[in-house]
């Protein structure tokens, strides 16, 4: 039976795509339309009751079928169903660990804040778009720092912190952009990142997702 994804177009909501699509899993796409706030409705919050994308339902869990919200959460629960994209064991794994929190815990909310107050917002305010430029540009010289030292987020393999953090920081060049300009452009090591993750075919199918 196929996976459940319950997702929008956002970064977060493109994560479980991309993963799904490196797995090779069947998956049925569920689109949760945020502006019509799709994710309040209780169908909705019955799996994922923080009103959040993504959530998935897998009909083949473990002891039966299992609901999941939290992207960090369900990246970990497939890698482990597959084997594939998290160590098992050791160092590697817990470095995978290490960057994928940084992404959910840093990252995602850091830059998220960002296209509220810098982008989305038509009230401007000053102080929130300086805070949160400031701490974008830091978190992008953190990323900066850690390629220079490893292939991938986790070391040298690619891992579900890649997966993770890859929507978020495609989203720096894109979405992002008026607030913060060239900087992505003169990181190297983040652009050599950039162009060989979003190189990768089911990162690119991923991105895709949902299609409307
Ligand atoms: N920590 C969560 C963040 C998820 C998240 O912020 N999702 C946003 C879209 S990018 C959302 O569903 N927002 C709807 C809302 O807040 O009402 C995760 O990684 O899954």
């Amino acid at each position: 039976m196929a996976i459940e994804l319950h997702t929008w177009g956002t970064p977060n909501g493109r994560k479980v795509p991309i993963l799904l699509e490196e797995l090779g899993l069947a998956y049925a796409v569920h689109p949760v339309h945020l502006g019509r706030e799709e994710q309040f409705e209780p169908k909705f919050l019955a799996i994922s009751p923080n009103n959040k994308i993504p959530a998935i339902v897998d009909s083949d869990g473990p002891g039966g079928p299992l609901s999941l919200f939290e992207s960090g959460a369900i990246l970990i629960y497939l890698a482990e169903k597959t084997g594939r994209f998290l160590a098992p064991n050791g160092a590697a794994r817990y470095k995978a660990l290490e960057w994928l929190n940084w992404q959910v815990g840093g990252l995602g909310p850091m830059f998220a804040q960002l296209g509220f107050f810098a982008v989305r917002s038509t009230e401007k305010a000053p102080l929130a778009i300086e805070r949160f430029t400031t701490e974008a540009e830091r978190l992008i010289d953190v990323m900066e720092l850690r390629l220079g030292a490893a292939a991938y987020l986790a070391g040298d393999e690619y891992s579900i912190a890649d997966i993770a953090s890859y929507p978020w920081a495609h989203a720096a060049t894109t979405y992002l952009a008026p607030a913060l300009g060239e900087v992505v452009k003169a990181k190297p090591e983040l652009q050599r990142w950039l162009k060989s993750v979003g190189a990768r075919p089911a990162v690119q199918r991923g991105m895709a997702v949902p299609r409307i």
